[in-house]
């Protein structure tokens, strides 16, 4: 792991319908990341927030292409993909803090041209492998994987001017309990690995990861960890848009930021779809900073 953590905020709420999500980077820093990273002896720079553009009424009401808001989604993610290049080119590690999860279009464009074979951890309730012609909601939030592959509208797959981002080898989906069908029938036709939740059950959080770890070493030269707090169990993560029961525990969650610190394979991460509107007194932004803890090398004795 790199000694400097660069913090990027991302108020980003367009990519859903709950509004509240834009206020997810100050609940966090609320709850204490700057302090927590500085007490591993990392330099941490907080960068502030990337501003995000409102739309204006006529976009608000129109829906183009089953892809609502796509033009300030698009804008957002431009400048945050400008922001995560230049953090990597200063030799410091990109930590970037939701918003809703429509922001990992920008953060995987700008981390994605610094690696050849760039993995991808997908932690998340949902696959977000829609598209404006599979999404059964609109919400660009659901689609940022499947952008991510090259697939979906140009605006967003272009962003950085080259796509695809990731290979859909590259991709480890952890904690899938909610997947539409255009996005099973895409997992099955690209080869993306998935632990569902009946893995997870069945295996074990400490198996689940070794393979993840195993199989992410063998073949890429990066690891994005991209963390949707949904992934979690809502009774432990309860300030989410879109909660799925029958989730990750906030054990498991932590054993496997404690594996992935051991492992020392992830370069660049996110924490997504944190809303303190619907979270009670702070819990869910309190359990992501317990988990960056742990991410970054936290131990218990
Ligand atoms: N699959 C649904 C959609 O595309 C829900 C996506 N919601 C998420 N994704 N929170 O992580 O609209
Ligand atoms: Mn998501
Ligand atoms: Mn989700
Ligand atoms: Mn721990």
């Amino acid at each position: 792991m790199k000694e400097r953590i660069s913090i990027i905020g991302v108020p980003m709420d367009l990519g859903q319908m709950r509004r509240g999500v834009d206020m997810g980077p100050s609940a966090i820093r609320y709850a204490g990341v700057v302090e927590r990273l500085e007490g591993l002896h990392y330099e941490i720079e907080d960068k502030g927030d990337i501003k995000i553009g409102r739309p204006n009424r006529e976009e608000e009401s129109s829906s183009l292409n089953n892809l609502r808001n796509l033009k300030a989604v698009s804008e957002g993610n431009l400048k945050l993909s400008e922001q995560v290049d230049e953090v990597i080119k200063s030799g410091s590690f990109p930590l970037v803090l939701g918003g809703d999860h429509s922001i990992a279009i920008g953060t995987l464009a700008g981390v994605s041209k610094h690696y050849k074979e760039l993995g991808v951890i997908w932690y998340d309730a949902h696959g977000d492998l829609n598209t404006g012609d599979t999404s059964p909601s609109g919400n660009i939030h659901g689609m940022p994987l499947a952008v991510s592959i090259g697939l979906g509208d140009e605006t967003l797959t272009r962003i950085g001017g080259y796509t695809p981002k990731v290979k859909p080898e590259n991709i480890v989906i952890i904690g899938a309990r909610s997947l539409d069908e255009g996005e099973k029938e895409l997992i099955k036709e690209k080869g993306i690995k998935v632990y569902t939740m009946h893995e997870i059950d069945r295996l074990g959080m400490t198996k689940v990861m070794e393979e993840t770890i195993q199989y992410l070493k063998e073949r890429t030269d990066g690891v994005h960890l991209s963390l949707d707090l949904d992934g979690l169990d809502p009774h432990d993560a309860p300030g989410v848009g879109t909660p799925v029961i029958g989730g990750i525990s906030y054990r498991e969650s932590h054993l496997a930021m404690e594996m992935l610190a051991e492992s020392d394979i992830i370069t660049s991460a996110e924490f997504v779809e944190v809303n303190p509107i619907l979270d009670e007194k702070n819990k869910t932004a309190t359990v992501a900073v317990a988990l960056m803890g742990s991410l970054f090398g936290e131990k218990l004795l």
